[in-house]
């Protein structure tokens, strides 16, 4: 039997009936399209859409890039076991792609990008807004998503909907290859139409495979952790993806190993669990960081290794460190010359902490005494940073966190990615649930906040959702505010004013930049962008595009605002000023180094000065082999 569709009509019908099933559990791959019609897709996924609706839920999205943003911030919520669908027009519509491509790749977080392409048969060349090649025909502005995709095909042929599709679904529901998967569908291809097998259309299940230790290298990994005297665990974010906090919390309760987290594994274990040592690395806390510097073994569980990890290089100082991986891909798992332990994190974790349990492994007493006493000592800044300052003025960005550290449950769940929020949040947040701590550190793209909210509220409605957003990053992507409101996701907004980019500002003045170009004010004598604030009103802003909107000027206010901000059932914004004056104190600085080259040569003091400091520090670095 065939079915006769066109090729966007036998694709959605198809996206329709994909499942993932992992632990006893199965939900639909695809949970819904996000569209933005133009031509390119307007008569093909368009009208697939209308026809489907029933099947195939669609939400209406403000920018391509943001689009790509939500289907991330469902699927992360999701546990890359569902996700969403993107359909763009051609051209600028595809292109605006590249951006959320990029970023879902570097997360390992799986999205279907649907972009439409110029015609296959190229009747009237070159179509409105086709960017033509003059030494290939058959390239298309499409192929920028190439190299930000682990899967691309051009659909130039109805039947080769079949293999493409097939093989699109195996990269996203796969647990080491998964990240942007791109489908280019040339627009006169997807309103053709072919006789299908039904086949194409049954029901298909894709197991999310846990793939569990070699015996030798488990073996060896236990060797190393037994002879260890000072373990650290690092906690990435293999560890949420693979739903393994339960498992690294036994790990890590019996073996008494601390357990440091990165920015995508925060939240692996409870704040308040005995083993939990905070955030590692340039924006880690001391207790993590000096646990770091003296480690004779660090387990890696889920992490990539970033620089903000390692501190470019001169975090590990133990002469006699060596590293250990539980990676689920051989390519992280083989980082800094460690014995690689190739498994999904919770399989991996379960046989490690059999294996040591049957030899009674336990870290030593005074080594359990010493990082509990750090902690402690660590927990007592953060209060001071939450507690400080008066009721009545201008909070500081860390009493901005404190104060909703102080009204959320373990429910709620933040949303962040850029500025001085990561570094600060890594620092202080106190994450009471496994899912609270979002952040989008890989690509730490500006504008991801918003939209990421809106898919982490569709992925749990019944959550309080948090996007923090400094004023450059809600410049740079607040659109999707009206798509917020059009559908009533009630995600919350703090949207946090200092006039501009104040985590790059002080990053310039670090390396000899003397913060150029980094604030939003006008220019005073002699050019420089340091004058008064622009006459921007961000809360009016938010407030034009249908969010109710809370100002909060002092601490009290602020308090008061975020409690009825959370207890709305309307999309709400909380807009607070911050005190950013030299003179207050802000978070604790950074307990590590981070490596950004610093010019070499230069008349300006700064400039000079900060040189010599570079290059200090790049002695420390060490490549471990
Ligand atoms: C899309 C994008 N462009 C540029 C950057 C580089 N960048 C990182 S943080 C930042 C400034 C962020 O400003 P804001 O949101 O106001 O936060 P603040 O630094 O003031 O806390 C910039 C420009 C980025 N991360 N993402
Ligand atoms: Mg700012």
């Amino acid at each position: 039997m065939t079915i006769r569709l066109t090729v966007a009509q036998a694709l959605v019908r198809f996206l329709a009936v994909q499942y993932t099933a992992r632990d006893g559990a199965r939900q639909r791959l695809i949970g819904a399209t996000w569209g933005i019609f133009g031509h390119g897709n307007v008569a093909g996924i368009g009208q697939a859409l209308v026809e489907y609706a029933d099947v195939m839920p669609y939400h209406q999205g403000r920018n391509e890039q943001s689009m790509v943003h939500a289907a991330v911030g469902y699927a992360r919520q999701s546990n890359r076991l569902s996700t969403h669908a993107v359909t763009t027009s051609i051209g600028p519509g595809a292109t605006n792609l590249v951006t959320g491509a990029a970023l879902a790749t570097v997360n390992h977080v799986p999205v279907l990008l649907l972009p439409g392409d110029v015609f296959a048969t190229r009747p009237a060349d070159p179509v409105l807004q086709q960017l033509e090649v003059p030494y290939a025909g058959d390239v298309s502005v499409n192929d920028t998503l190439r190299p930000v995709s682990k899967y691309f095909d051009r659909v130039t042929r109805p039947e080769a909907l079949i293999p493409s599709a097939l093989q699109a679904v195996r990269v996203l529901t796969d647990p080491v290859e998964t990240g942007a998967v791109t489908l280019a569908l040339p627009q006169d291809v997807q309103a053709e139409a072919y006789d299908w097998p039904e086949e194409f259309f049954s029901t298909r299940v894709w197991t999310v495979r846990r793939p569990g230790a070699d015996p030798t290298e488990l073996a060896e990994a236990v060797r190393a952790v037994r002879a260890a005297r000072r373990p650290l665990v690092v906690a990435g974010g293999g560890v949420h993806h693979s739903r393994a906090e339960d498992a690294l919390a036994e790990f890590a309760s019996l073996t008494r190993v601390p357990v440091a987290s990165t920015q995508a594994g925060k939240g692996s274990l409870r704040h308040d669990h005995p083993q939990d040592v905070g955030g590692i690395g340039h924006t880690g806390t001391a207790t993590a960081d000096e646990l770091a510097r003296t480690a004779d073994l660090v387990i890696g569980v889920g992490t990539r290794w970033t620089d903000f990890t390692t501190a470019s290089g001169t975090l590990f100082e133990n002469p006699d460190v060596r590293f250990l991986n539980l990676n689920i891909a051989p390519f992280d798992g083989h980082k800094l010359a460690g014995l690689p332990l190739v498994a999904d994190a919770r399989s991996g974790l379960g046989e490690l902490t059999a294996a040591l349990g049957l030899h009674g492994h336990r870290a030593a007493d005074s080594y359990v005494t010493e990082y509990t006493e750090a902690k402690r000592r660590w927990e007592q800044r953060v209060d001071s940073c939450f507690e400080a300052g008066e009721p009545g003025v201008r909070p500081t960005q860390p009493q901005v966190v404190g104060a909703l550290d102080a009204l959320v449950d373990e429910s709620d769940i933040i949303v962040n990615a850029a500025g001085s929020l990561p570094g600060d949040l890594h620092k202080l947040w106190r994450a009471r649930s496994h899912d609270q701590y979002h952040l989008e550190y890989g690509y730490s793209c500006m504008g991801y906040e918003i939209p990421a909210a809106i898919g982490v509220k569709l992925a749990a409605p019944e959550r309080n959702v948090w996007a923090l957003v400094g004023d450059g990053t809600y410049l740079m992507m607040p659109t999707e505010i009206v798509t917020a409101v059009q559908e009533g996701i009630a995600i919350k907004i703090l949207l946090v004013q200092n006039h501009g980019y104040a985590s790059i500002g002080g990053l310039s003045e670090s390396v000899g930049g003397e913060r150029f170009g980094t604030a939003y004010r006008f220019p005073a004598d002699g050019g420089s962008l340091t004058g008064a604030p622009l006459p921007v009103d961000l809360a009016a802003n938010a407030a034009s595009l249908g969010m109710r909107v809370l100002r909060a000027k002092t601490v009290r206010e602020l308090r008061a605002a975020l409690a009825e901000a959370r207890a709305a059932d309307t999309p709400t914004c909380v807009y607070v000023e911050t005190e950013t004056s030299d003179t207050v104190s802000g978070a604790p600085p950074a307990q590590a180094w981070w490596d950004v080259p610093v010019a070499e040569t230069a008349t300006r003091p700064s400039a000079v000065k900060a040189r010599e400091l570079y290059e200090r520090h790049v002695s420390t670095r060490r490549r471990h082999l």
